[in-house]
């Protein structure tokens, strides 16, 4: 199914009143702690897709995304977690380096917390950035539906911007009533690119307005929350730079032309300067084929930014992560089979070895190393403080967006999409290795504990594409 847009309706103020108002979430903040209460549970709300009424969602505190969830770096977050779901369910905070127990990974860091359940969720955040949180059991329909919001960390010196804007892009497959279109995890998303929506919104509706001035120095954060769908962006012709991936600054800003793209699971951080306001019309554009969708539309206020820069931002202050060793303790080959056009015959699935017509009737397309869905025993056992490295060979005919929980990892600029941008290395949580490519990834692998490392496209995730390792 392709991407289309269902109507060109222009954003409406008026539909920012009929999304669900969130409970009162921030329940306290005293010295460093900051809580907050989340309640997975159904919601519906309005997508602007032009299809009658609203769609019905599954969701924290009743939206879609969820509360924003926001604290100082090295500050302490406590979240009261109920499940008011018909099934079980449990919440992993993508991209911050975590105490293991509370990973929210179903089945390896913790039970599932079941419908009428509570969990109480509380870690330290120990970098700063743009990160997100989301469900993690069955998760393909899960965050499908709508589990999923946005933690943002504050460094406590940031940069001098005049905004500060999130945008959240999602994509949804609806069926005729606008409701969301039930078959998850068929067979054909799971051997392909997975489920790929119909409908694209930002910030849960279906498009987004900023009002800028001439002169203002924008920050934005860019957030793919889609289950499978990367997404290539286009920005206006403004100076703009990328200022972090993944929630870690970059070593230096990188200066982008006029495109950036986000795999399932990533983030950007931009300064955009606004320039000049000639422009009668300015936006964010999705590319899809032949197709430029605006998602979000910058409405020119009268005025002058407050800030006027002429020289390019300063890098944001990097966070304490520590550098790879040039040469790596251990060296794990990764290689990615299946999928349609790909060659996977046989695989090892809950310790037997099994033909692919097998597999695929049990619904599973992939392996790692000839391995489906995650092994009893880890890939890899790392001592604490070594440097691992992880040389991901994908045999396969589709990209996937390979996240490693509870670590950043450094990958080439080449690797990342930055070829020219003359810094060492970047550090990613979710890494896109493309078709038929190889990528390098080291890390240090600093943190003890078990970690999943899986395909955030989620079909392939729930087709086999997931393993783990563990730090000692
Ligand atoms: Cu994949």
């Amino acid at each position: 199914m392709s991407i289309h847009k269902l109507s060109r309706r222009e954003f409406m103020s008026t539909v920012v009143a009929g999304l669900f108002c969130p409970a009162k979430v921030l329940t306290a903040k005293s010295n460093d702690r900051v809580s907050y209460s989340l309640i997975a549970g159904t919601g519906s709300q309005l997508l602007d897709s032009g299809l009658p009424g609203k769609t019905e969602t599954w969701c924290y505190n009743g939206q879609v995304p969820g509360p924003l969830i926001r604290l100082k770096q090295s500050e302490t977050l406590s979240v009261d977690f109920h499940n008011e779901l018909a099934e079980g369910s449990a919440i992993h905070w993508h991209g911050i380096r975590i105490d293991n127990a509370m990973d929210g990974t179903v089945g390896l860091t913790q039970d599932s917390v079941l419908p009428g359940e509570n969990f109480h969720y509380q870690f330290a955040v120990p970098d700063a950035g743009t990160f997100w949180y989301h469900a993690h059991q069955r998760s393909s329909e899960q965050v499908d539906r709508g589990l999923y919001g946005i933690l943002i960390i504050d460094e406590p010196f940031p940069p001098d911007t005049d905004e500060d804007v999130l945008l959240v892009f999602d994509d949804w497959r609806l069926g005729q009533r606008g409701l969301i279109e039930p078959s998850f995890n068929n067979l054909h998303d799971i051997a392909h690119a997975g489920r790929i929506g119909n409908w694209l919104t930002v910030n849960g509706r279906g498009s987004e307005t900023i009002r800028v001035r001439e002169g203002d120095r924008l920050r934005l954060r860019l957030v793919n929350t889609a289950n499978s769908l990367v997404m290539p962006l286009t920005l206006p012709a403004w100076d703009a730079w990328v200022v972090a991936l993944d929630g870690m600054p970059v070593q230096k800003p990188l200066r982008l032309e006029s495109e950036i793209s986000l795999a399932p699971g990533q983030r950007a951080d931009l300064i955009v300067d606004v320039s000049a306001v000639f422009v009668t019309e300015a936006s964010i554009n999705f590319l899809h084929r032949d197709l430029s969708i605006p998602l979000v539309h910058f409405a020119f206020a009268k005025g002058k930014g407050r800030l006027m820069h002429q020289e390019p931002p300063y890098a944001l202050p990097p966070n304490s992560v520590s550098p790879a060793s040039s040469v790596p303790d251990d060296s794990y080959l990764m290689v990615m089979k299946g999928g349609a056009m790909g060659d996977m015959t046989q695989a090892e699935f809950q310790g037997s070895l099994h033909d692919i017509r097998t597999l695929v009737s049990m619904g599973k397309a992939w392996s790692l190393n000839d391995v489906v869905d995650k092994p009893d025993t880890p890939i890899l056992t790392a001592p604490r403080g070594s440097t691992q490295e992880i040389v991901f060979e994908n045999h396969t005919a589709w990209p996937h967006a390979m996240h490693l929980h509870g670590h950043h990892v450094e990958v080439s600029p080449e690797m990342a999409g930055f070829p020219t941008s003359g810094v060492d290395s970047i550090l990613r949580d979710t890494i896109l290795v493309p078709a038929r490519e190889s990528v390098q990834a080291r890390f240090v692998a600093d943190n003890p504990g078990k970690w999943l490392l899986h395909c955030h496209m989620l079909e392939h995730q729930s087709g086999g594409m997931t393993t783990w390792l563990e730090v000692i």
